[in-house]
């Protein structure tokens, strides 16, 4: 009976959220640990707002509101239709479900517990049996440095659309900011089979967690292979602003831009098979592996997850390039 094997996925809101899924039918709650980028967060109206992370508990506990991306399904509004009927407009919206969530987060931040340990309430609570983590139990907080000023991260998704012009990303905290404990348990662990980098975007979901220190260089001398899943189909993202971003911040959107974003952290690279040829003529020497990476249906998310293992399986038996 060989050790069981471990997995460690790397997401930020819906695309990753829709992977984590996936993984989370197709390994058992023992085999995978999903760090989610908490670099959204904020704090609005005394509470502390954790937008990747609910997007992914939602998602995993089958609560998430099916074309929206965040927040719950069947919500109901009476909360924010007093607020509106007494003259206060929430630019940030809260459905009353959502607010319970936030509100019990808020009670056991208060009792002076971490952010990793809040959330194994949470999904337990929500009867999801596979471990969810933020990135760190530290406060990182995305900042966009765009031509309307600097703007914390919601001001710039929310209340401005990604309407703003985006001159260059930056993850206050971040460096100080220590992975949080089954983060570094996920990276230490001599059973680790494979990390997977989730189809989130690159630069506001998935470089906060990349930017903690040390985790670059761990993940670099893991023995286990890196993977990452194109959140790009020919040039335009899946969802939300990533190919917008990448142009604004002189990139081509596509998904080999991405790959070379993540550089040498990658021993393979999940791309659409529609982008195969492109990146065959692209002379690109990283090894990839082409699937249909569009993910609508639960079948979707899970064919994406065994992708994903059967080809982290498949470069951990390949001699590493460079040795
Ligand atoms: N995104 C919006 O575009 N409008 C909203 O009113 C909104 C509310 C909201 C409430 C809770 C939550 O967990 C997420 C929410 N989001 C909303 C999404 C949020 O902006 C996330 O940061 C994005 O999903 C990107 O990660």
């Amino acid at each position: 009976m060989t050790a069981a094997r471990h997995y460690l996925a790397l997401c930020g809101g819906v695309g990753g959220a829709k992977l984590a899924l996936g993984l989370s039918h197709v390994l058992p709650p023992d085999q995978l640990t999903i760090v989610v980028n908490n670099g959204d967060d904020f704090d609005y109206l005394g509470l502390t707002i954790c937008p990747d992370l609910d997007t992914v508990t939602y998602t995993l506990a089958g609560l998430a509101h099916p074309q929206q991306g965040w927040g719950r399904d069947e919500e109901s509004w009476a909360a924010q239709a007093v607020q509106q009927a007494l003259g206060v407009e929430p630019w940030f919206q809260l459905g009353d479900k959502d607010l319970g969530l936030h509100l019990a987060r808020r009670a056991m931040l208060d009792a002076g517990q971490p952010l990793s340990a809040v959330t194994a309430s949470i999904t337990r609570g929500f009867g999801i049996a596979h471990a969810v983590s933020p990135m760190t139990d530290d406060t990182v907080r995305t900042l966009v440095d765009t031509d309307a000023g600097l703007l914390p991260f919601q001001d710039y998704f929310v209340r401005q659309r990604c309407a703003p012009v985006v001159r260059r990303l930056c993850y206050p905290g971040a460096d100080s900011a220590r992975p949080a404990p089954s983060f570094l348990a996920a990276l230490n662990d001599p059973q680790l089979a494979g990390v997977i980098i989730c189809p989130s975007n690159p630069y506001l979901s998935i470089d906060p967690v990349l930017a903690l220190p040390g985790v670059r260089p761990a993940l670099r001398q893991l023995a286990a292979p890196v993977i990452a899943v194109a959140p790009i189909v020919s040039g335009s993202a899946i969802k939300g602003p990533t190919a917008k971003i990448m142009r604004e911040l002189g990139l081509d959107p596509s998904a080999l831009a991405v790959a070379r974003h993540y550089g040498d952290l990658l021993d393979g690279y999940i791309i659409d098979a529609g982008d195969m040829s492109a990146a065959r003529q692209s002379g690109a020497t990283l090894p990839l592996h082409a699937c249909d990476i569009i993910m609508k249906t639960l079948d979707d998310k899970i064919r994406l997850a065994r992708h994903c293992l059967d080809f982290a399986n498949e470069l951990a038996h390949r001699p590493r390039a460079g040795g």
